[in-house]
């Protein structure tokens, strides 16, 4: 199939976009360009590479045959022109970063960010003359007033890691739209572009860790920008090539595409538990309170159900005893791992404060939204029965 079909459905594109069997002696999975160089016809040639003149591929950091097909799939997705794929999410968003920032800009991001994301704004950017200013984005004329003249760009992730928090994409789009300067970038990891397709919703830039729902099996690290076609080259020839080098592998490029093809089946399921698994959490008398963005009771409920196509496959809640029962919970499951990271078939159970957002300290915690008895939940694939069980299990041993 070629690269002329954006209308055909999302799982069909997942599955086929961008290669055609009969182009590879019949090969139905696309091969791994496992090489890091790739040799020149004529020297003339090799040079008009470097100089941009060629779009050939030439070494493995800039550009590679299947990354490229990885690429191309990624963008019909977010329905974006171009992507670059990252050996991290942590490598896609420090190269957006780098690549568009310079000492003296300013970088609006809103209150509650992943932990690492956090690190790199506060102990990155923000060390080299970059100022970061956290407003929280659920309050539009906040993020009004603080734009200013040095503005360049606005980045938030919805739902937030950890508390869930949305932002309105279109409204936060709207707002950047007023300024010529700003770059709009949205960290889509918690939805993948199944649920939630940012550009669509007018943001410019999207960024994944590819780590999670995009790959789904927990094998590999992996990171991915999704932009126009301008913006990419400059991450790519920038972000990527000199200020990172955080090139993903050819062989992780294959084990995401084979992720994709079940991306729409893998939400769909993850979703569905993940509703179950937030109800019974909510009617439990020992939970203090859930966030969950397909309860009714969340509170920006009705901008979940006009932005998600589902409410996605993570839960944020607190048990009444705070943090000591929190952990009493956590090492009483037994189908649940105690781990980190999301998005893999199985369940994970993780502390945020301990783990993940261990990067701010407990008054920056408390400032940015994050309670240190929140427990996450990244809810997997097994059988509803068999989670709900363990669950339940896991809040009568530490009643
Ligand atoms: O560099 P990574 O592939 O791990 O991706 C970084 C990243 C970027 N954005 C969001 C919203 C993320 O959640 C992550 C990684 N988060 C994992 C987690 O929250 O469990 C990392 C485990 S420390």
């Amino acid at each position: 199939m070629n690269n002329k079909n954006n209308d055909l459905g999302f799982s069909t594109r997942a599955i086929h976009h961008g290669y055609n069997p009969l182009d590879n002696n019949g090969a139905l999975i696309p091969p791994i360009y496992l090489t890091s160089t790739f040799a020149f016809t004529t020297a003339e040639y090799g040079a008009g590479c470097f100089a941009g003149e060629e779009r050939g591929h030439f070494y493995t950091r800039i550009s590679n045959p299947t990354l490229a097909l990885l690429e191309s799939r990624m963008a019909t997705l977010e329905n974006g022109e171009a992507a670059v794929a990252f050996s991290s999410g942590m490598g896609a968003i420090a190269a957006t970063f780098w690549t568009l920032l310079r000492p003296g800009d300013e970088i609006i991001v809103n209150r509650t960010l992943y932990g690492c994301t956090f690190a790199l704004l506060h102990h990155g950017i923000g060390e080299f003359g970059v100022k970061v200013r956290h407003v929280d984005m659920s309050n539009l004329a906040e993020l009004r007033d603080a734009i200013g003249p040095a503005t360049r760009m606005i980045y938030f992730e919805s739902p937030a890691n950890p508390n869930m928090q949305l932002v309105d994409i279109t409204a936060v789009a709207e707002i950047a739209g007023e300024h010529r300067d700003v770059t709009l970038v949205v960290d889509n990891t918690y939805c993948t572009p199944y649920l939630q397709r940012p550009l669509d919703m007018g943001a410019d830039v999207v960024v994944h860790s590819a780590t999670k729902y995009l790959s789904g099996h927990g094998d590999i690290t992996a990171g991915i920008v999704v932009a126009s076609q301008v913006l990419a080259d400059r991450i790519r020839l920038q972000g990527l090539k000199d200020l990172t080098g955080a090139v993903m592998s050819p062989q992780d490029a294959f084990l995401l595409m084979r992720g994709l093809k079940t991306l729409s089946l893998r939400m769909e399921r993850h979703c569905s538990n993940a509703q179950v698994v937030a109800q019974y959490l909510q009617d439990h008398p020992a939970v203090e309170w859930v966030t969950y963005p397909g309860l009714p009771s969340f509170p920006q409920y009705e901008l979940a159900s006009r932005q998600m196509k589902l409410p996605g496959g993570m839960i944020a809640f607190e048990l009444k005893g705070g943090l000591v029962t929190g952990k009493r919970f956590m090492n009483a499951l037994e189908l649940f791992s105690r781990a980190v990271s999301l998005g893999d078939a199985e369940s994970l159970a993780q502390h945020p404060a301990s783990m993940t957002h261990s990067t701010y300290t407990p008054e920056e915690r408390a400032r940015h939204g994050i309670s240190e008895g929140l427990v996450r939940l990244s809810v997997g694939l097994e059988d509803i029965a068999d989670l709900l069980a363990d669950v339940t299990q896991a809040l009568d041993a530490c009643a």
